[in-house]
């Protein structure tokens, strides 16, 4: 009799490490009774065991994952721009989670400036500016079933001094509200109706990394040509021999700034240059290739080129004019 005891013990101890598989919803029972046959003689008898009944403990977990699916491309100095993430309860209870971001991180070319943590509030999959609720720390803390996961935005603005090509990279982390720690740890009554909540392998939290990736501007530059024509009597007839005065306006628009805007426009057939009269904003730039920012076929042949560097978008814009006089 002490050896059939021992045997339905043994029996049910391993039903009870069963139980702790993963992936059972937190708070199922599970119900065991062995049954034991055994002989006596000759005689065959069937005996059940006590009933052991164990609760299923709720495991603590989720994983973070960056959704975009290359490095969102972005340009200086511009704001709340968005990476996504998903967050995923991989536990097995209901669960609540504190949300942080980080943007100081190594291996990449620059920081961007951490900004703040939103909501899919309209599930949608995209960062909605005003429709997507700002998160706040303990306020409202994404809860999520067992194997639900919803979407967060985690915004950062762009360095102004971030240049093409350069990746800057941001990290969203999430923790278990309910507790986190090394896989294994438990927190005693913490879990789905006051069982135990244990740290699944992932330690009840995660972090998922996204990263951004510097473009040209989008600012636009416009050029706007006009001339005038002074002829050798006095009036405004493009006969041989009269003058003409180009004057180019070069204006950006759209965002952001523009840089190394360089024009360039060629003296037209049966024109020829009048020598020193390209001029820059009214002053004077020389001909040669030189230390000024413009030249008369040195960088463009049979044109002049003026390197007008960054054009302020909403700004007064520059003014290009030189002369020519019909052949
Ligand atoms: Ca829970
Ligand atoms: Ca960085
Ligand atoms: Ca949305
Ligand atoms: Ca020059």
């Amino acid at each position: 009799m002490v050896s059939r005891l021992f045997l339905v013990a043994a029996f049910s101890l391993l039903i009870v490490t069963c139980a702790l598989a993963d992936g059972t919803p937190a708070g199922t029972d599970i119900t065991s009774q062995a049954t034991i046959n055994y002989t006596i003689t000759g005689t065959g008898y069937t005996e059940l065991s006590n009933t052991v009944t164990t609760s299923v403990a709720e495991v603590l977990d989720l994983s973070l994952v960056w959704q975009d699916a290359a490095p969102v491309e972005v340009q200086p100095g511009t704001v709340a721009q968005a990476l996504a993430f998903r967050l995923t309860n991989t536990g097995n209870g209901s669960d609540g989670y504190n949300l942080a971001g980080q943007s100081t991180l190594g291996g990449d070319d620059f920081d961007p400036v951490l900004g703040n943590i939103h909501l899919d509030t309209n599930g949608n999959g995209r960062f909605d500016p005003g429709l997507d609720e700002l998160y706040i720390p303990g306020g409202n803390d994404p809860v999520l079933a067992a194997d639900a996961f919803t979407l967060l935005f985690l915004l950062n603005d762009i360095p102004s001094n971030a240049t093409v090509n350069q990746l800057g990279a941001s990290m969203l982390s999430a923790a278990s509200n309910t507790g986190v720690g090394a896989p294994g740890t438990v927190f005693t009554g913490a879990g789905e109706n006051g069982l135990d909540a244990v740290v699944g392998t992932n330690g009840g939290q995660g972090d998922g990394q996204g990263s951004y990736r510097i473009v040209a501007l989008s600012a636009q530059v416009a050029i706007l040509k006009s001339a005038v024509v002074v002829d050798p009597f006095g009036g405004s007839q493009p006969v041989a021999g009269a003058t003409i005065t180009y004057q180019l306006s070069v204006i950006a628009t759209g965002t952001g700034s523009t840089n190394g805007v360089v024009v360039s426009d060629a003296i037209p057939l049966n024109t020829s240059y009048n020598p020193g009269t390209l001029m820059l904003d009214g002053t004077p730039v020389t001909d040669a290739v030189d230390g000024d920012q413009g030249d008369m076929g040195g960088t463009t042949p049979g044109a002049i080129t003026v390197s007008l560097g960054d054009v302020a978008v909403g700004g007064p814009g520059k003014t290009i004019t030189f002369t020519v006089t019909i052949d």
